[in-house]
């Protein structure tokens, strides 16, 4: 018989492991949409549509390359919405001789074809998933004897590794390794970043809304707005779009925040990248291209390059190395439930309603939205692990656990207790007005400290760092912001506890189960 060859809907590349090297004569390619991977949490309609499109698509370009595919579709009778299901009827439909499938994204799934030796009487042949730059036995490796996993040596290991960025005398191209100094412009009034090109749905992308639409009416996120490639060219397209009229300010304004303002210089290219759509070496190489044309400064390009072959892979390696336990992982004991507004935008906080928008329209924000407005928040206002992930893992496009988790737990919940991050990412009002233009329309001002009118992240800044006071003291780069709570005096420290009690006490948890 065949070999069948499984593929997921995040491993749409026509290089992948399991296809190098085998003939369109003794293959068969099964793929499936699955209400498993649909609804294990209720994704984001738009990426529910992003997904079903791209793998018709890709099903579509592998059968014109003469491929065979078998392509099972939501509504097929016979689904069984398990991949493990759907692998066991389509061994029955085609007695292969053996299977070979690419180890999945998520821990969830791997448990699964894990068991496929023992379950199916066929040579079972699990592939690593060779389209990352880091292979996970590496990053096991590089973390085993470290206490502190510091992104930054693990991306110079990763310039050496790759040359990318380097001088052939070994030291880095420009002499430093990193320009992050240079990447904290507050915006500016006349930035005017282009409008990145928008992909109009074609029929298939259209009969996908329209499923979605029907069998996921009570999913979180508008479809409206639905505008992502869902093929290679046209990933491609949005590539060139950002190397020809984004990357030039994409270092400076990296971390800049304006209302309304979606993408300003950002790549938006996350949702090909994690698809397969998009080669992550071949987006570094031509941001280094960028460099040698003059076309882009080189903070800009190094902070693009750093994105991708540093935190990119870090983060999928620290996944790796930290499951299972990631998941319940909780070092600051956080218990509030999610409130309401996550799902509804409806907070007066106008940075965070402005984010959470974004995300409904778009299924996407921003990193340092992400970062510094809505995992600030749930951070300072203790929110629980669990939730915080849900809810991240259902409204992000480009959201898939092994990216999703660590970034969620240990970059801004700091649940892993601090291996990732040397600090928690806690900030008052004050940075996001020094790095947006929110707060100058805002019921609340940044410069009002307690009370009424006070921006919530200033009291609430300060009930975190109260409240973790034990933990955080003796780390050097926090330990000293004590000094200053101290000479505040407890009359003073209690208006800030106060107030930030008495918003928490008035927030609505969500009520609906919009996440499972
Ligand atoms: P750009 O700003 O143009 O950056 C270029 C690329 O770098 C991105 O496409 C992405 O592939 C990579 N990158 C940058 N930062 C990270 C990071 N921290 N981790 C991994 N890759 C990174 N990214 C996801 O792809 N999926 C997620 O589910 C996800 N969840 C996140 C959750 C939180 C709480 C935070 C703080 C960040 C998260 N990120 C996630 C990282 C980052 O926010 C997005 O990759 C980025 O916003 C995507 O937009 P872009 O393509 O325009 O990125
Ligand atoms: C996320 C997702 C969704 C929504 N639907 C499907 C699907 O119907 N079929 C499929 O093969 N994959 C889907 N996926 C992606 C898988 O969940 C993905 O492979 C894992 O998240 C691992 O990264
Ligand atoms: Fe956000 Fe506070 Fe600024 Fe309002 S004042 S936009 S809540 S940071």
């Amino acid at each position: 018989g065949p070999v069948l060859v499984p593929i997921l809907g995040d491993q749409l590349t026509r290089t992948l492991a399991s296809l190098r090297g085998r003939t369109k004569e003794d293959t068969v390619i099964v793929m499936a949409e699955m209400y498993d991977e649909a609804t294990y949490v209720k994704h984001h309609k738009q990426k529910i549509v992003l997904i079903f499109s791209a793998m018709r698509h890709f099903a579509e370009e592998l059968r014109d390359a003469g491929w065979e595919v078998d392509y099972v579709e939501l509504t097929d009778e016979d689904n069984s919405h398990s991949f493990t299901g759907e692998v066991a009827r389509a061994i029955e439909r085609h007695d292969p001789a053996a299977v070979h499938v690419v180890e999945a994204g998520e821990w969830r799934l791997n448990q699964a074809i894990a068991e496929w030796p023992d379950k199916f009487d066929r040579e079972v042949t699990i592939l690593p998933d060779d389209r990352y730059l880091c292979p996970i036995a590496d990053f096991r490796e590089w973390a085993e004897d470290r206490d502190h996993l510091t992104m930054e040596h693990f991306y110079r290991e990763m310039r050496k590794r790759t040359g990318l960025l380097m001088q052939k005398s070994g030291k880095p191209t420009g002499g430093e390794w990193n320009y992050d100094k240079q990447n904290r412009r507050p915006p500016k009034d006349d930035m005017d970043p282009p409008e990145r090109p928008k992909f109009e749905p074609d029929e298939i992308t259209q009969a996908c809304i329209e499923l979605v639409e029907e069998k996921f009416a009570d999913h979180f996120g508008s479809l409206e707005t639905f505008a992502w490639p869902v093929t290679r060219d046209e990933a491609e397209k949005a590539a060139d779009a950002f190397f020809t009229e984004r990357i030039e300010k994409f270092g400076p304004y990296q971390d800049a925040m304006v209302h309304g303002e979606d993408d300003l210089f950002h790549s938006m290219l996350s949702t090909s990248l994690n698809l397969g759509l998009l080669d992550p070496m071949e987006l570094c190489e031509r941001a280094e291209q960028a460099y040698r044309d003059e076309k882009a400064p080189l903070n800009s390009v190094e902070g693009f390059i750093r994105q991708i072959l540093g935190w990119r892979e870090y983060i999928r390696g620290f996944y790796w190395y930290n499951m299972p336990h990631l998941q319940e992982a909780n070092a600051l004991n956080a218990q509030r439930s999610l409130p309401d507004f996550y799902w509804t935008g409806d907070t007066d906080m106008r940075c965070v309603a402005d984010c959470i928008r974004s995300t409904r329209d778009n299924a996407h924000a921003h990193h340092i939205q992400r970062l510094m407005v809505l995992g600030n928040f749930a951070l300072l206002a203790g929110i629980n692990p669990r939730e915080v992930q849900d809810w991240y893992l259902v409204v992000y496009a480009d959201a898939y656990e092994w990216v999703e988790l660590p970034n969620v737990s240990a970059m801004i919940l700091y649940a892993d207790g601090g291996k990732l991050a040397t600090k928690p990412y806690a900030a008052s009002g004050n940075y996001i007005n020094k790095m947006s233009d929110y707060c100058k329309k805002c019921v609340y001002s940044p410069s009002k400290k307690t009370g009424e009118g006070a921006c919530p992240f200033n009291p609430l800044y300060w009930y975190f760092m109260d409240r973790h006071r034990d933990r955080l003291k003796s780390n050097h780069r926090i330990g000293r912001i004590y000094a200053n709570w101290d000479q505040m005096g407890e009359e003073r420290q209690k208006e800030y506890l106060d107030s930030a009690e008495a918003f928490l006490d008035s927030l609505e948890p969500a009520t609906k189960d919009y996440a499972r």
